[in-house]
């Protein structure tokens, strides 16, 4: 029996015992005893086996042969390393370690949280997240554009016997158990963190010691929420009167946790709408209180530094990548061709690099345009070391298993670095050096230790010390189109990973035969797609999950105006029915 942890891009970050050539959910801590339909069904996956060129396959040796041949005869300016979040494990960065010291770009910006992060962290100073133990604490809990029966379900068991306030545009599953579910327009939530901040105050619920200590600029914000034109607003967001004041009474006097989801900042103003949010919960006085706090989707890093030399590596976005710009593209972690906004750019730019060069788990729409293709391990055949974005944990994942398929990351960038005289410390001491951040708390957990459980309980990291509240905004909503794109994470696939989804699913009201095929389309191009109708979407949105073929042909890659962060669901969709 062997423990390790799941390596995928989720809040939960669980716990694993493998034993038996099997995945068993860790039975306590955070994991519960359950692990989700990804990991339940991991071992059935169609994984790469062999390396390929040119549509042949090759052994792992001849791979890394034409890899170092490529990158020697490529000027390395002309060489683009560009990974994302596959795998979490922090030996990931590994590659990028070797990219950067020859002289290769990487990317940054993000296709995530970063509009968010962006907003938290002009209020606050830093993004420093509520973590699960103190949301156990809470009497309230209001799920702000989060699908936590899809994609963070160990907050579920914590949420029991709790007050539920959900906002989101879409009936989810939470939607259905809160005690009030407002179903609000999307896009609309900073004119609803607004109106709340400013109803708190009419109704003297500030609280007014935050206020005093941490925020001498209330007034000035005070003013703000009341340029927000009350009844065309609510109007235009499709919320009441009544829904404000239902959760101002629900939350008073009440240990509140406000648990946000990506959902909410999918806009180019979403470090706004992030700031407004957290504006609101700094008024009603729920920073740095046990049980009290905004969760969103945290710093995985935070509190660990990297051993590994990309800081002076040049870089450019992840959003709106030119990859023509490059002679040699290695692709790492990533499906960009499905995952990127903009799939049709996406995929001419790529095809214009010479070298193509995938390194991955799965076949995917990246896999198939590339010329070289390399098997990664899975985590089960390599050594890692996992943090999380949603608790504090620091996870080892020791190699668990052989794999004859495949390689590490840390092993393919021993390679290269050997081949290319550069210096590579041995994979032990990097584990070493990420390990020394672990402290056991009183459950014997192993957390980072410089993480706090209620951070900003003397102030923010803000140069004052002082909340720094948003001093205005600039709304912009597309009026010309007719349906809301809303595209979050679907239960079954992990973004383009396992089991996608492959329809459209719009409201019933709309008079759509189920399984009709409709063609959804944006400025920057189109998809058709099955009809999927449900009651539980607006009947001014369609829903298309993430993963979903041809779902990002309709996205624009406008960055956020803070963050540097992909904006989903910036632009409105057309549909139309397809003949026949
Ligand atoms: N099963 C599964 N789990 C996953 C993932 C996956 O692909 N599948 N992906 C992982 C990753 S990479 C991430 S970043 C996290 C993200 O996980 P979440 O933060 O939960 O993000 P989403 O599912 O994108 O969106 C959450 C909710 O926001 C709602 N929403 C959309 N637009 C708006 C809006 O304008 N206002 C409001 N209030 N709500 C809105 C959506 O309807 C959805 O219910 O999940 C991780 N976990
Ligand atoms: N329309 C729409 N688009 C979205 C989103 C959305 O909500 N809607 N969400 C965005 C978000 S939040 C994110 S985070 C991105 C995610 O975008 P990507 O990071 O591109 O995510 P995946 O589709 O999960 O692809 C990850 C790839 O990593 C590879 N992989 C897995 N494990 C390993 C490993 O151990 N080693 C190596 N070398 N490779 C591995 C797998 O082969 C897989 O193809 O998508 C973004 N795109
Ligand atoms: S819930 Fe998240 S961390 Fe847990 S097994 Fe599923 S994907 Fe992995
Ligand atoms: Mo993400």
């Amino acid at each position: 029996m062997k423990q390790t942890a799941c390596p995928l891009d989720c809040y939960d970050a669980c716990e694993i015992v493998y034993d038996d050539d099997k995945i068993y959910a860790k039975k306590d801590g955070y994991t519960r005893g359950f692990l989700c339909p990804h990991m339940n069904h991991y071992k059935a996956q169609k994984f790469i086996r062999y390396p390929r060129y040119k549509g042949k396959d090759i052994s792992m040796e001849e791979a890394l042969e034409i890899l170092k041949n490529i990158i020697e005869t490529t000027p390395k300016e002309k060489i683009l390393h560009y990974r994302n979040s596959g795998n979490f494990g922090l030996m990931q960065e590994v590659t990028d370690h070797f990219f950067a010291s020859v002289g290769a770009t990487l990317t940054d910006g993000t296709l995530c949280d970063g509009a968010g992060e962006a907003g938290i962290i002009a209020g606050r100073g830093s993004n420093k997240n509520m973590p699960l133990s103190e949301i156990a604490k809470s009497d309230v809990v209001i799920i702000w554009g989060r699908n936590p029966h899809t994609t963070s379900s160990h907050l579920l068991p914590l949420l029991k016997g709790k007050t539920l306030i959900v906002i989101d545009p879409v009936k989810t599953d939470i939607a259905k158990m809160a005690d009030l579910y407002i179903q609000i327009k999307p896009h609309g939530d900073m004119f609803l963190a607004l109106l709340l901040t400013r109803f708190l105050h009419i109704e003297g619920s500030c609280d007014a010691k935050c206020l005093e200590n941490f925020g001498s600029e209330f007034e000035d914000f005070y003013e703000l929420t009341q340029t927000v034109r009350i009844k065309a607003i609510l109007e235009m967001i499709d919320v009441s009167l009544g829904d404000i004041g239902d959760i101002l009474y629900m939350i008073q006097n009440k240990k509140v946790a406000v648990v946000v989801g990506v959902g909410i900042q999918k806009y180019r103003d979403g470090a706004d709408v992030m700031r407004a949010i957290d504006a609101f919960a700094f008024s009603a006085g729920f920073f740095g209180k046990e049980g009290c706090g905004v969760a969103y989707l945290g710093n995985s890093k935070e509190g660990i530094d990297s051993p590994f030399a990309t800081e002076n590596a040049k870089k450019v976005s992840k959003v709106n990548t030119k990859f023509e710009d490059f002679e040699t593209v290695f692709v790492q972690g990533a499906n960009p061709l499905a995952q990127m906004p903009n799939s049709k750019r996406v995929k001419e730019s790529f095809s214009k690099a010479a070298n193509k060069i995938y390194f991955g788990l799965f076949e995917n729409e990246t896999s198939e345009a590339a010329d070289l293709i390399i098997p990664a391990k899975t985590f089960l055949g390599k050594n890692d070391i996992r943090s999380s974005y949603s608790h504090h944990a620091l996870l080892d994942m020791p190699k668990v298993r052989d794999e004859e398929n495949g390689i590490s990351e840390y092993e393919l960038a021993r390679y290269l670095c050997d081949e290319f005289d550069i210096e590579l410390e041995d994979e032990e001491s990097y584990l070493k050096h990420f390990r020394q951040y672990a402290v056991m708390n009183i459950e014997g957990i192993k957390e980072v230790e410089s993480r706090e459980s209620i951070p900003y309980k003397e102030g923010f990291d803000t140069d004052d010390g002082e909340f720094c509240f948003l001093e205005e905004y600039d709304f912009e909503m597309d009026m010309e189109e007719d349906f809301f794109l809303i595209t979050p994470k679907a239960r079954t696939s992990l973004n383009s990973q396992f089991k996608r989804a492959c329809c459209a699913y719009l409201h019933p009201s709309l008079g759509l035969a189920e399984g009709e095929k409709i063609e959804i389309s944006s400025e920057t191009g189109s998809v058709v797609l099955p009809v999927k109708n449900s009651e539980d979407v607006r009947d001014d949105c369609v829903l298309i999950y993430s993963g979903t073929p041809g779902v990002n042909n309709l996205t624009c890659d406008l960055h956020s105006y803070e963050g540097k962060s992909a904006v989903f669901q910036e632009k409105k969709v057309k549909i139309k029915r397809v003949e026949g």
